[in-house]
């Protein structure tokens, strides 16, 4: 696995829990729904133009700025200025999950060079799981986590489990990845990774989930996304299995239509995309 932690910053309690009361109350956007299914939301609180809708994550010149929901988020807006060096920062946003799953994908595919990736969970639970490549694993409450996002990731939330995370994007080298957190936010030792050890996915499970093939429609394609996105997070496999899963339960059904719906998907989420481009599963 190539994210890593950081460190951890430990957070004023009582400050925390009004932000996040603000939080539950904010009109986060819809923003990369086609990568969704059940909720994943984001909220902008600093990006290139100070306009909260303007939420489509792209490089720009010049220096931040902050967003109405900055300024309404006084904890959060302090410790993004305290713990972190902010010169090269370009985007902060806050990742809401909720019985949902933010499908498999790559980040930083639509512009030229990857940004590096910090994310800290504000507030999280057990059922709350993020992966990469072939591992899924938990961000503890406060961990500053180095996201590898140019590799295939995804994350979860099981049931009623919800997570707030802070997301912040610098426009620099991943060599300088130390340099940006402060000390404060440095632990001497850090921690291993939580990660979640998951049994083989058995033959049996396999031929059932191809067995798709019989039943997947226009109408019911992304339900099996659905499904086929979570398999990661409770059985053994990579997180660019479900797309092959998906291209193959198509090819089964021999629609001509569900085929290049499956090859279309894939590449948009691990493949090739333009900035602003859209594909929009029918539900
Ligand atoms: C981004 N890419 O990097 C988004 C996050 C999935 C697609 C969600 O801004
Ligand atoms: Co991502």
């Amino acid at each position: 696995m190539h994210s890593r932690i950081l460190g951890r910053i430990r957070f004023d309690e009582s400050r925390l829990a009004r932000d996040l009361a603000t939080l539950a109350t904010s009109p986060f956007t819809q923003e990369y729904a086609d990568f969704v299914v059940g909720k994943w939301q984001s909220l902008v609180l600093i990006n290139g133009s100070g306009q909260a809708e303007d939420a489509h994550f792209r490089p720009y010149d010049g220096r931040l700025q902050s967003t109405e929901h900055a300024r309404r988020l006084p904890y959060i807006s302090e410790l993004i200025a305290s713990q972190f060096d902010t010169a090269s920062l370009k985007w902060a946003r806050i990742f809401f999950i909720h019985d949902g799953v933010l499908v498999s994908h790559r980040d930083f595919v639509e512009i030229e060079k990857p940004c590096v990736r910090i994310n800290i969970a504000l507030r999280t639970e057990p059922l709350c799981l993020h992966s990469e490549e072939d591992d899924v694993f938990r961000m503890r409450l406060g961990e500053v986590w180095y996201l590898e996002a140019t590799r295939t990731h995804s994350a979860c939330a099981f049931a009623s489990a919800q997570r707030y995370s802070l997301c912040l994007d610098f426009e620099t080298s991943p060599k300088d990845l130390d340099r940006l957190v402060r000390s404060s936010a440095r632990t001497d030792t850090v921690s291993s990774p939580d990660l979640v050890s998951r049994q083989d996915l058995s033959k049996d499970e396999l031929s059932a989930l191809l067995g798709l093939g019989a039943v997947i429609n226009v109408h019911n394609f992304k339900d099996v996304v659905a499904l086929l996105a979570r398999v990661q997070f409770y059985r053994r496999v990579h997180a660019e299995s479900m797309f092959a899963w998906l291209e193959e339960i198509c090819a089964r059904s021999r629609d001509l239509e569900l085929i290049a719906m499956a090859v279309r998907y894939r590449d948009f989420c691990i493949g090739k995309r333009s900035l602003y481009q859209r594909l929009d599963l029918r539900d």
